[in-house]
């Protein structure tokens, strides 16, 4: 049994041999989804300045590499243990590598996301690549994107980043794609399900990146942990501890934009990440971790850790990020600032169905005074509220994008 997909030409085929006013309308689509998803960009001409699609460097090659030194532990699935993971790996939030999480995925096994198999399957299906300038997102059909894929020569290509979900909010068909993957073992836990599948925020998404795509430089939302599997294809990663303060680990600083720089994941490993090695020395770069994902690897990203990815090939992968009891403290943190209705709500289910938890979330809360501290923000909310309501026939503007989580009845 093998947990690797390997790509080979008869995986391209049936992508290219469309009708040339088929390829032609791909192309147009495209570049409508381009210029949409890409506002910082004035014309389409300036998505292939840089030339990295001719660029012989080696972070571009698609040659199977060797990191001289990769920091991070590859364990296997299937002899780690569980209390294993969560003692080495999850409490100490420390990333790993581990394999044979995927062996038995229809995704994998069935080779259900092969360009051919995509096609075949969902060429008529929408996928979300990208999001314009008010924030809507871009959709592009399968079809269009497996062609662009094949022959995109952009410096910093569109990337499908679909969290196979919205559909079914929209009481949509629901997306099939989340029926080719099981959750591995070690990440059943999933604490955030307790608030409902239409409350919680995003939590997962099929990724589909031609070389070159990648993300930038981020941690993920609300404190949460994630895993991520490669079906096939090969990303470049690196981490950074959690203590890397924002602006270093961007370096907004160290973009070049006469240089035609931008923050794509392609520059980042390309120009900003070797400028911030050197810049910040020796005992710095020692802490930053980098390494290759190969086909049937799944990442852990322990809460809070600094990511960037990379896809050196054509890149298909799943990644979820959640919350559990190993990474609960850190969650819950993130989520009573953050998404404020949310927590409260998440912590009234955790009292009838996690207990235990629930009262971990008042230790902390009452370590940090936090219900004082909530008390004298509403009343402080309230009060301008009445002042600006005095004032105006309009109701008060809420800050966050999240008025649901910025009530503030007591
Ligand atoms: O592009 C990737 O594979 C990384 C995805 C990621 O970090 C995320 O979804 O937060
Ligand atoms: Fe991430």
């Amino acid at each position: 049994m093998t947990d690797r997909v390997l790509l080979d030409e008869g995986d391209w085929k049936s992508i290219t041999s469309s009708s040339p006013s088929s390829a032609l309308r791909s192309v147009r689509v495209m570049e409508a989804a381009k210029t949409r998803a890409r506002g910082d960009l004035d014309d389409l001409s300036e998505f292939s300045m840089q030339k990295h699609a001719q660029s012989t460097h080696p972070i571009l090659s698609t040659v199977q590499p060797c990191l001289s030194e990769e920091k991070v532990a590859r364990e296997d699935i299937n002899t780690l243990t569980f209390d294993d993971f969560i003692e080495r790996y999850e409490r100490r939030s420390i990333p790993c590598i581990l394999n044979n999480a995927a062996v038995d995925w229809p995704a994998v096994r069935d080779k259900r996301w092969t360009p051919k198999a995509l096609y075949e399957k969902h060429r008529h299906r929408k996928f979300r690549c990208g999001e314009d300038d008010n924030g809507k997102v871009v959709n592009v059909k399968m079809k269009h994107f497996l062609r662009y894929m094949k022959s995109q020569q952009d410096d910093a290509p569109l990337y499908i980043f679909d969290s196979m979900f919205d559909d079914e909010i929209g009481g949509k068909t629901p997306c099939p794609i989340k029926e080719d993957y099981t959750i591995p073992s070690f990440f059943a836990e999933d604490l955030l399900s307790l608030v409902g599948e239409h409350r919680r925020p995003p939590y997962r998404w099929f990724l589909l990146g031609p070389r070159r795509s990648g993300t930038t430089i981020h941690v993920d939302p609300l404190s949460t942990s994630a895993w991520n599997t490669l079906v096939y294809g090969l990303k470049r990663w690196v981490l950074m501890p959690p203590d890397v303060a924002k602006e270093v680990a961007k370096s907004d600083d160290l973009v070049d934009k006469e240089q035609l720089e931008d923050n794509e994941s392609v520059d980042y490993f390309l120009k900003i990440l070797p400028r911030l090695k050197k810049k910040q020395g020796e005992v710095f770069s020692s802490r930053i971790i980098e390494f290759f994902q190969f086909p049937g690897e799944t990442v852990f990203v322990p809460s809070n850790w600094w990511h960037a990815v990379l896809n050196v090939q054509d890149s298909c992968a799943v990644t979820h990020n959640y919350a559990s009891s190993g990474n609960f403290d850190r969650v819950w943190l993130a989520t009573r600032t953050e998404r404020r209705g949310m927590a409260r709500k998440w912590l009234r289910v955790l009292r009838k169905e996690r207990p235990e938890l629930a009262r971990q979330a008042d230790i902390l809360n009452e370590r940090d005074h936090w219900c004082e501290y909530e008390e004298r923000r509403k009343h402080s909310i309230n009060k301008e509220r009445r002042k600006s309501t005095r004032n105006t026939s309009e109701p008060a503007s809420s800050e966050s994008s999240d008025s649901e989580d910025e009530e503030v009845a007591v």
